[in-house]
């Protein structure tokens, strides 16, 4: 069945030039940008998407963890069709992870706008605060805390990787806005982001119709062990912080290579203390993110680590504290959201894959409170969290398209069926 807006499509340019202006802030060399949360850099970037959204007349909220949600009215008053995404990056970051699609948000409301079409729904557009997770722990943090599965004085209490507190930071830029969390259950939400893995581009489709998420456990793992004089002290009297932590990050790989599948293991941080070439490392704090779609099996994961840090501690004679930084069991997105993608993105005429997700999404912290999906499209050579990732412009602008109809076509769904997507 067709409908009057199915011809309906963004305006390609002026995404490629908003895409290109935030990336300008926090610029790295290779084209990418570095806007931690909560910097200077991540306040830039928040002031330019805020002005955006307001230059359309959008109605701007600000809530207690700094996440921002822009509407436009629909005919009824009530839940809204949301999308939206996050505008903090890691370290290394590309222009299009998070980005993309909070500005294909804004671009498919501005495209609503211009073409004078009302929906039945508010549409709303949105960007959380912290997805990335690697200032502040755990990863999405603001729309964990949007969904209620984070109380907001805990969240504003969270330490980062530099000292610095999440609600102090929230001040000191400005963005802890008056708006309580958790925030409106919308009707539906629908995210698009780029798949920052190989799977599209190897298969040759242009669209991923996500399935789900993948569970999530971080672990910050504190060695101590003694420093001690790197000429002088015997093999075997040593306790050594560096070597623990080296034998620890070998075994991180043994896990996923010897569980296979789509287990994947991490060791992203490791900081050794004094760090000094004559002296045998006193500590090491270290990082380990694992990852699969079958929580069984993260969790055996989770233990055969577990067994062999306690093993290491023991022949080294070090003691090794660990803490949790994230933990999210997989999540299943709503079949009928996955659906309406797919058939959209065929009904564009693109090539679509079901396809789960490898990385952590805000969407799946919103598929706690409403039916949720989420829209794909190629990373080249499968690269991310790396300035030279990218996808080609015509890919961003049919993610954007799939999501323009997506949404449209969630709008209609509610009122055709009454409630539910
Ligand atoms: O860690 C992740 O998967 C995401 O980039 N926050
Ligand atoms: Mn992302
Ligand atoms: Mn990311």
């Amino acid at each position: 069945m067709s409908h009057p807006h199915d011809a309906l499509r963004i305006d390609a340019d002026r995404l490629m030039r908003r895409i290109g202006e935030l990336a300008a802030i926090g610029p790295i060399e290779g084209g990418g940008s570095s806007r931690l949360a909560l910097t200077d850099e991540d306040r830039a970037g928040r002031d330019l998407v805020v002005t955006w959204m307001r230059d359309l007349g959008l109605d701007v909220r600000i809530d207690g963890i700094g996440n921002v949600v822009a509407t436009r009215p629909g005919r009824i008053d009530g839940p809204a069709v949301m999308t939206g995404s996050h505008i903090d990056t890691v370290r290394s970051g590309g222009r299009y992870d998070g980005n993309l699609g909070v500005l294909a948000g804004l671009e498919v409301i501005e495209t609503l706008i211009g073409a004078g079409v009302e929906t039945e729904h508010p549409i709303a557009v949105a960007f959380f605060t912290d997805e990335e997770g690697a200032r502040f722990p755990p990863d999405m943090l603001g729309s964990l805390v949007y969904v209620g599965g984070l109380g907001l004085e805990d969240a504003l209490d969270i330490e980062g990787i530099d000292g610095s507190v999440v609600g102090d930071e929230l001040d000191r830029i400005g963005y802890r806005g008056t708006h309580p969390c958790p925030g409106p259950a919308p009707h539906a939400f629908v995210e698009l982001h780029i798949e920052q893995g190989p799977v599209l581009e190897a298969g040759g489709h242009t669209i991923g119709a996500v399935t789900g998420v993948q569970g999530i456990s971080w672990t910050e793992l504190t060695i101590t062990g003694q420093a001690n004089h790197a000429g002088t002290t015997p093999m075997d009297l040593r306790h050594d912080a560096a070597y623990a932590a080296a034998a620890i990050a070998c075994h991180v790989r043994d896990i996923a290579s010897g569980m296979g599948g789509r287990q994947v293991a991490t060791v992203g941080r490791l900081d050794l203390q004094p760090d000094l070439v004559n002296v045998v490392a006193g500590t090491a704090v270290m990082t380990v993110d694992l990852r699969n779609t079958d929580e069984a099996l993260l969790l055996a994961a989770e233990v055969d680590l577990s067994n062999f840090v306690e093993g290491v501690a023991d022949s080294e004679g070090v003691r090794v504290e660990a803490r949790s930084l994230a933990r999210f069991e997989p999540v299943v997105f709503a079949e009928a959201v996955v659906d309406t993608v797919a058939g959209t993105a065929e009904r564009l005429g693109h090539s679509v894959s079901r396809m789960p997700s490898g990385a952590g999404h805000d969407a799946q912290m919103m598929a706690r409170i409403c039916p949720t999906g989420m829209v794909f499209v190629p990373s080249r050579d499968g690269i991310s969290h790396n300035p030279a990732e990218h996808t080609d412009a015509a890919d961003l602008a049919a993610g954007a398209d799939v999501l323009l109809q997506t949404m449209l076509a969630l709008d209609r769904r509610a009122s055709e069926e009454g409630e539910g997507t």
